[in-house]
């Protein structure tokens, strides 16, 4: 095909109708950019008109790869049609999205089978849950927790390694800086009270804590057991309530350690039946 030199709009009728004759002959979209490549076009005109996605960009070839920007927090790109984001293994839909704080909640992120994978192996090491005391820097029971607990070794298996690779990708947020996920099963009447995941670095026993990799950035829940009654995941300060349904997740970024951040979030008493989550908190660097 000819490249016009004297449009302004590169994506003539023209240019459009070839693309459609090839498209409608079976001409896939890598021989159909390498086509146009050949034509003479600039990569990045012929990836302009095709309205290529990123992943085809990098796919394809012949386009400058825009440097990496080291990102500040953990986020999930979306897709042109602002619902979906690869997780690398699949394709995750965003059903909620909210800004200051960062806010997403992910449909199926886990199948049912990671979830009673997670809880399978969870289930005999489980134990009443401690809270970091950011006096000492250590553990302490705490009476706004009334779950029982576990974490997970980073990679310990290989479905917690599928996980943490897939949370790695949709949150853009290197493996070695999660902390191992932890399994939280809520009994009827347990709750976790409003809290931030955040180290406060007012209180003294934070910069022992913050050695292991530095500051929490975002936190990831993931829903493994939907309870009958009760047991959302509720943030006072921006009016949210999101649903513990089976396989979804949210994720929360917080720019901030500090009440600013409009992080604080609880879990509400479960009512009837039993809630189970694994959450991921991401560090600002390596957790050892
Ligand atoms: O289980 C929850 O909904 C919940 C609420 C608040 C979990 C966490 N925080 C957490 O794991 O940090
Ligand atoms: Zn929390």
């Amino acid at each position: 095909m000819n490249q016009p030199s004297t449009s302004t709009d590169p994506a003539t009728p023209e240019v459009l109708a070839w693309l459609a004759a090839q498209t409608a002959r079976g001409c896939t979209r890598p021989s159909l950019f390498k086509s146009m490549l050949d034509a003479g076009w600039q990569a990045t005109t012929a990836a302009c008109i095709m309205q290529l996605t990123p992943d085809e960009k990098a796919a394809f070839g012949g386009l400058p790869t825009p440097p990496r920007v080291a990102s500040a927090l953990p986020f999930a790109s979306l897709d042109a049609s602002g619902t979906m984001v690869d997780a690398g293994d699949k394709w995750v839909q965003v059903i909620t999205h909210r800004q200051a704080p960062e806010l997403m909640v992910f449909a199926s992120l886990l199948s049912p089978a990671e979830c009673d994978a997670l809880i399978d192996v969870a289930r005999p090491r489980l134990s009443r849950s401690l809270t970091v005391d950011t006096k000492t820097g250590g553990q302490e029971l705490h009476p706004d927790r009334t779950s029982q607990g576990m974490f997970f070794a980073r990679s310990e298996n290989p479905v917690v390694q599928r996980i943490e690779t897939r949370i790695a990708k949709l949150l853009n947020w290197p493996v070695q800086n999660g902390e191992g996920l932890q399994v939280l099963r809520y009994p009827p009447g347990a709750q976790y009270r409003p809290h931030y995941d955040y180290f406060d670095p007012r209180e003294p026993g934070t910069p022992a804590i913050l050695k292991r990799g530095g500051q929490r950035l975002a936190t990831l829940i993931m829903y493994l057991l939907e309870p009958q009654a009760g047991g959302a995941t509720v943030f006072p300060d921006i009016d949210v309530r999101v649903a513990p349904v089976r396989g979804n997740a949210v994720f929360f970024s917080y720019a901030q350690a500090h009440p600013d951040s409009r992080t604080l979030h609880g879990g509400e008493p479960v009512t009837a039946g039993e809630k189970w989550i694994a959450t991921k908190w991401l560090r600002q660097g390596e957790f050892v």
